[in-house]
């Protein structure tokens, strides 16, 4: 470990030391490949099985969703992915039944989260079950697990509200308003849903950069969270101004349309933001993260029954991880005024703590 690697582990005083020393690790290229390894070494049989229940999977469907890794995205057309409907009427009303606690929501998260991407908890989610069928879907598993190398794990599931920015001209943009890569892993795939219309940049459009041009920023921008120990951003967040000098603006892709629309988009392999949302507008979006059972920093993930589904199928995979958890243990009913105090009690450290700031943004 270098000098400097050791120096950032010692720098906050605030966190514990196990996180700490990961963080520094985890922030260093080589650090990274090195836990990878770890993962991959320790989870090697689970590995193994899920790259054959991946195969099986992408034989039976024909994979006809396919992410090229050069782009690190896809649009999903209407039709090409079942369950979407469903998915969309189920959110129906989820941010107007929220919509009298969003203030302490707001409040309750500190200053640098700008959305609030818990509105469902464990609780809401397993009264949708058609959330997380339109999640682990053959169709999708399959375009998952050629994508990941196996069936992944559904992680989140989640029904995110950007508020606008109080100011009518404030500009002071942070967090996941900032480019910035996440960190779990170096590739994973988000499910992004429009449940309202983003008609452009006053709605706060979620906003990336492709993954081979995000490729060549990132060597220039210097690949390195510079966010606060224990983030989850792999790298970034980066100054607009920094952007601005080694991004082509006509690259960047807007996730602007109409309600329904959605993306596949890899927030490992491309430089993005979002929730930009001005004065006076305001953004909902589905939001559902698969990422791989061996991931190397592992941020809060949502309790999710599945014993829906039939033992060993793909489905029941991609609801089992390596580590079970309590229901309600990372997401608490938000609308339930006790759940902040709850969420901070449910760890046992400053690690799970810092597991669930960085889940916030
Ligand atoms: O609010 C947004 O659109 C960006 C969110 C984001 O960075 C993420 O989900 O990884
Ligand atoms: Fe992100």
């Amino acid at each position: 470990m270098s000098s400097s690697t050791l120096r950032d582990a010692l720098r906050t005083r605030e966190v514990g030391l196990r996180t700490r020393l990961h963080f520094s690790v985890y922030a260093n290229k080589v650090g990274f490949r090195l836990l990878k390894g770890h993962r991959k070494l320790a989870h090697w049989g689970a590995r193994r099985a899920r790259a054959a229940a991946g195969k099986a999977l992408i034989e039976r469907t024909g994979c006809p969703v396919k992410i090229d890794p050069e782009l690190g995205y896809r649009w999903i057309e209407p039709g090409e992915l079942p369950g979407m409907d469903a998915l969309i009427n189920s959110c129906d009303g989820v941010v107007e039944g929220a919509r009298p606690h969003l203030p302490r929501l707001g409040a309750e998260a500190p200053g640098r989260y700008r959305i609030a991407f818990d509105l469902l908890g464990d609780d809401g989610l397993d009264q949708r079950p058609e959330l997380v069928d339109a999640m682990v879907s053959d169709e999708l598993l399959a375009c998952a697990s050629d994508y990941l190398g196996g069936v992944p794990l559904l992680r989140r599931v989640a029904v995110g509200h950007s508020p606008g920015h109080e100011e009518p001209q404030g500009t002071t943009w942070a967090g996941s308003q900032l480019f910035h890569f996440d960190g779990e892993d170096d590739r994973q795939i988000k499910v992004f849903v429009l449940l309202t219309d983003v008609e452009d940049e006053r709605d706060g459009p979620l906003t990336f950069l492709p993954a081979a041009a995000s490729r060549d920023a990132v060597k220039k921008l210097g690949g390195r969270p510079v966010g606060p120990v224990g983030s989850y951003m792999r790298a970034g967040p980066y100054s607009d101004e920094a952007v601005r000098e080694v991004v082509n603006p006509a690259d960047l892709v807007t996730m602007t349309g109409k309600r329904g629309r959605v993306l596949l988009l890899d927030t490992s392999t491309t430089l993005h933001q979002g929730s930009r949302v001005h004065h006076g507008h305001e953004r909902t979006v589905f939001m559902g993260v698969l990422q791989r059972f061996d991931l190397v920093h592992e941020t809060p993930f949502n309790w999710i029954d599945p014993s829906r589904f039939a033992d060993g199928s793909a489905q029941a995979l991609a609801l089992t991880p390596p580590r079970p958890i309590q229901r309600n243990f990372f997401f608490p009913d938000p609308l339930a005024e006790s759940s902040a105090t709850a969420r901070r009690g449910a760890g046992s450290g400053p690690e799970e703590i810092e597991v669930e700031r960085a889940a916030a943004a």
